[in-house]
């Protein structure tokens, strides 16, 4: 079976494998003949059914695909300039560029902001080989890191790297981009240099070519590592600074254009090849954007590259007069998965500048048919829209990132605080003045996020939290940030609220890195075999368990349980089906489950209930756990 598993594995035979293909690609590992793949995908099915038995369900047809003419393995782009001529050319060539060069974040920050980071794999590759064509001249996409990597594994039950790969296949025209939370890699806390040094190589490995690295309190000995290590394996280093505040109101003294001139000189100095100015929360205002572009330009010799959220409503304007300052490329979201929390519609983009000096050169036509798919997809994901219909600059008050708005609510709403939730955003604000104004991305948005949570549930103020704290355990989040393994803040932690947090235990002031003992990946390797076999087990494996070792164990396990239910089409796989309705999951190349829904049956003495399905036009039963 191993061998069938290779000779019918998608790489292997489009003739693209490498030498370390066995290693890094543990499916092949998987024996399993395509009755128990069957009956693995129908109990899927079924629990959902049985699960939610009155839910709404209505059959959706195949998504409309974005149109392709070439096959993408001949699209060659600015992709293989990069991997031909290395990050320093491919930086003049940035600088030399007249239009206003476009990253796509459609798969990535667009979902990461819009739904909650849901975006499955199949709907990313259905994309894939129209999107190399259509954006064959855009200047990248963001497609992985940030959020995208937990969720996959917790939520999508998939790989991200199988995702990267597989994406990498499809489009090997456009460079791909990454968001790295600098010595936080793709997760919530510090992580060892060893582990952060690890996850650059093998992301670089498997088709990253622009690591975006920032630190969450603007923290440069926070990036220092992963910056170094991106550099060390000649991919391109785009630093970030994360903007916060208004640099144009004069009330706001921390947050000056001084502030962000002296991080991005450091940068420079430090070997980036790309300055990102990173508006997690989309509070860069137009006329700020225009000056602070100005002055970087005047003031560093990097390209610049601007992302925004659209919360607001005025980044489409920002872009515009960023672009007339000089910025070199901004992150835009194809139309149908663009503004509000997202990024600045790219079709809107291009649209204004068409004709005009600093025209994109993208076609607004095939664009349109990009976003038609996308429109299509996104319907999938209904249930993960937040509900947020109009723009707003209330979040110029709030400051919360574009992620957070949507995932803050669900956190508020799943410990019954829903109706609280104006208060907790209120308190969010609150908690920012009181930990002396800092910079709130992930991690250290979240704290913030998890402190006002806690100080609503527990009645606490600023006024009383030093005295009523004392008897008080605090969010895990809260104590890692006062103990110092978010890094350092630029203005210092207030004293007595840190020893209120702390209860006794000494804050660092090094660099976490500094501290925590090195992986021993001997030993992780071990550990991991208590639930997967030896094979399995390589550097992507042992990379994911070290970031999210519960999360990881209980994909493996899923996996195990359920097989592979990547291919299944997104409605059914979080929605279930609907009476009477027919789907098809292709389970390898050229074997196909036609699957119809029949309906629910009797429950069982056992407790599980029957649930009926025709599988290629047979009748079949299974039975599941009935817990409603
Ligand atoms: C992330 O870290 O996931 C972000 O998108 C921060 O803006
Ligand atoms: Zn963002």
């Amino acid at each position: 079976p191993f061998v069938t598993n290779i000779l019918s594995h998608p790489t292997f035979r489009s003739g693209r494998c490498h030498t370390k293909f066995i290693d890094e690609t543990p499916e092949l590992f998987e024996f399993e003949d395509s009755r128990d793949r069957a009956n693995k995908v129908l109990r899927y099915i079924a629990q959902i059914q049985v699960d939610n038995p009155s839910a709404e369900r209505r059959q959706l047809d195949i998504p409309r695909f974005p149109p392709c003419a070439h096959t993408p393995p001949q699209c060659r782009g600015l992709k293989q300039l990069l991997d031909e001529r290395g990050p320093r050319a491919f930086q003049r060539w940035v600088l030399d560029q007249k239009k206003l060069l476009i990253t796509d974040t459609t798969m990535r920050d667009a979902h990461q902001s819009l739904l909650s980071t849901r975006m499955r794999t199949r709907d990313l590759l259905n994309a894939a080989p129209g999107t190399a064509e259509i954006l064959n001249d855009c200047f990248s996409l963001e497609m992985w890191g940030g959020a995208t990597f937990d969720v996959a594994y917790r939520f999508l039950h998939e790989s991200p790297w199988e995702r990267l790969q597989q994406l990498r296949e499809k489009i090997p025209n456009i460079p791909f981009q990454m968001l790295l939370r600098g010595a936080n890699a793709v997760g919530y806390t510090n992580y060892p240099d060893n582990l952060i040094r690890e996850f650059v190589r093998e992301s670089a490995r498997s088709g990253i070519d622009i690591f975006r690295v920032f630190d969450s309190l603007n923290w440069l000995p926070g990036m220092e590592v992963a910056m170094d290590e991106v550099l060390k394996q000649d991919k391109v280093c785009e630093a970030a600074i994360c903007y916060t505040g208004d640099i144009l109101d004069p009330k706001r003294d921390k947050y000056t254009l001084k502030y962000y001139v002296d991080m991005a000189k450091e940068l420079e100095k430090r070997g980036a090849h790309i300055l990102c100015i990173k508006d997690m929360s989309g509070l860069l205002k137009p006329y700020a954007a225009k000056k602070l572009v100005a002055t970087l330009k005047q003031e560093v010799g990097l390209p610049i590259h601007l992302h925004t959220h659209d919360t607001s409503g005025n980044q489409v304007a920002a872009y515009l007069m960023a672009a007339e300052a000089g910025v070199d490329i901004v992150d835009c979201a194809v139309d149908a998965m663009a503004s509000l929390t997202s990024q600045p519609s790219l079709n809107a983009v291009v649209t204004a500048l068409q004709g005009q000096a600093r025209d994109t050169g993208l076609d607004p036509d095939k664009l349109q048919k990009l976003s038609d798919y996308w429109s299509d997809v996104r319907e999938r994901y209904a249930s993960f829209e937040a509900g947020i219909k109009n723009p707003s600059t209330d979040i110029y008050r709030y400051e919360m990132p574009g992620g957070q708005y949507t995932n803050l609510k669900s956190q508020v709403e799943s410990i019954g605080l829903g109706h609280h939730f104006e208060e907790v955003k209120e308190m969010y604000q609150t908690v920012n003045r009181m930990l002396g104004d800092i910079v709130k991305v992930t991690p250290s948005s979240k704290m913030v996020g998890d402190l006002a949570i806690f100080m609503v549930q527990n009645d606490l103020t600023p006024e009383n939290i030093v005295t009523r704290g004392e008897a008080l355990t605090f969010p895990d989040s809260v104590v890692s940030y006062f103990k110092g393994m978010m890094g350092q803040p630029a203005w210092g932690f207030p004293e007595a609220l840190q020893k209120v947090v702390l209860k006794g235990e000494k804050p660092i002031t090094c660099r976490p890195g500094e501290l925590l003992p090195p992986v021993d990946f001997d030993a992780v390797r071990q550990e991991m075999s208590r639930f997967m076999g030896d094979d399995a087990i390589n550097m992507r494996a042992m990379l994911s368990y070290c970031l999210y070792p519960k999360v990881y164990e209980e994909y493996r396990a899923h996996r195990k349980e359920y097989g592979y239910i990547t291919r299944m089409g997104s409605h059914v796989f979080f929605n279930g089906m609907a009476l009477g309705e027919t789907t098809q999951i292709n389970i390898e190349d050229g074997k196909t489950l036609v699957i119809k829904y029949i309906g629910l049956g009797d429950l069982n003495e056992d407790g599980t209930r029957n649930v009926q399905f025709e599988l290629n036009g047979m009748r079949r039963e299974v039975a599941v756990p009935d817990k409603t």
